[in-house]
């Protein structure tokens, strides 16, 4: 039998809520659109001149590959222009979009906030990048011209988070608040069928994610938990892996059982991955798997944001794991 496609799947979650207009299961389904678009890009890249960077750096300084660019322009454009959205955030975009109040009558009541190609650093050399995507009900008006503050909501208040992963198959997984489903894409066909319902982390993880050329700059807690895992000892050493791309790890991580590390650098002194659209996104997903995100202190999900593109240090997975490492930095940060 013909496992159930995406289409399919939201729109049957969407039934489950008589009262529902269609209006998530069209930003879900303008998502799906979006991530084929990019896919084939992203499949061509080596094909095409779209390698390398364009020429120009994005708010946060990084040089801005041209399939970052080109990705950012897709979400968007599907997103906004159709109005199917009052409002979107994204990383490679300073300030956020509006529609709502240009155009009277959009009405819609979500927005989304976006990395459109995360690990683009490793566009170049073939190494999977992803998207990461983050809806919430606005908190304005309906009808009127969105606010900063209909973006800055805890993680906790989400609609819906999801990711794509662009790699030895594109996958699409995303939850709405009733566990997490991978869906993975037929090329041939242009369909993401459902390959991985009800997704959760391992009851134990063996794999520690983070890059440990950072290691002299970490705080002695991390330092710690590092070798915490290396020790020859009950269920350990466990496995190192990090590929440099956040959506990647995570995702080897929820299926094989492990964890995600970005502490505080001295580069990045508040840590280097952004609150909005790539913690909590992934802190939903992670909480929905039966794991657990943290920022060595409190839950991600609780953090009340204060500005678009702001910074936290990151530990996502196994919930042992992350509750081990919040142990490590309360007793020796
Ligand atoms: P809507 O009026 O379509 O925006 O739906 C209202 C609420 O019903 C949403 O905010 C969700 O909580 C739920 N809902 C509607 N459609 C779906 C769907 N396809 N999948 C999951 N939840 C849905
Ligand atoms: P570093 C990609 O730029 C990213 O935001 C994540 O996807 C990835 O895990 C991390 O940064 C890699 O950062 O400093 O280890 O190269």
């Amino acid at each position: 039998m013909q496992p159930k496609t995406l289409g399919e799947f939201v729109i049957e979650k969407q039934h489950e809520f008589p009262y529902s207009t269609g209006e998530l299961s069209t930003l879900l389904n303008s998502i799906r659109l979006a991530a084929k678009v990019v896919n084939h890009h992203v499949n061509k890249a080596g094909l095409t001149d779209i390698l390398g960077a364009a020429g120009n750096n994005n708010v946060h300084a990084e040089e801005q590959q041209k399939l970052d660019v080109l990705a950012n322009r897709l979400f968007i454009d599907a997103l906004v222009n159709r109005e199917i959205v009052c409002g979107i955030a994204s990383e490679e975009e300073e300030n956020y979009v509006s529609v709502a109040g240009m155009k009277s009558d959009n009405m819609n009541k979500y927005v989304v906030l976006i990395d459109p190609l995360d690990g683009s650093s490793n566009i170049d050399v073939n190494v999977s990048v992803g998207t990461i995507f983050s809806i919430y009900r606005r908190i304005s008006p309906v009808g009127q011209p969105v606010t900063l503050e209909d973006f800055l909501q805890p993680g906790r208040k989400q609609v819906a988070a999801g990711y794509v992963i662009y790699g030895t198959s594109t996958m699409l997984v995303y939850t709405t608040g009733h566990g997490v489903n991978g869906f993975t894409l037929n090329p041939a066909l242009g369909v993401f069928y459902l390959s991985h319902p009800q997704m959760k982390f391992p009851e134990k993880g063996k794999i520690y994610s983070i890059n440990e050329g950072n290691y002299v700059h970490f705080p002695l807690g991390i330092k710690k938990f590092i070798k915490y895992c290396q020790e020859e000892k009950d269920d350990r050493p466990c496995t190192s892996r990090y590929i440099g791309s956040l959506v990647s790890d995570f995702h080897r991580n929820m299926i094989k059982g492990g964890v995600y590390l970005y502490p505080p650098t001295s580069k990045h002194p508040s840590g280097k991955l952004r609150l909005l659209y790539e913690c909590n996104p992934m802190a939903f997903l992670a909480e929905q798997a039966g794991g657990k995100a943290s920022d060595g202190y409190r839950d991600i999900l609780d953090i009340e944001p204060v500005e678009l593109h702001q910074r936290v240090p990151f530990y996502v997975g196994n919930r042992d794991m992350v509750e081990r490492i919040e142990e490590f930095i309360q007793i020796y940060d």
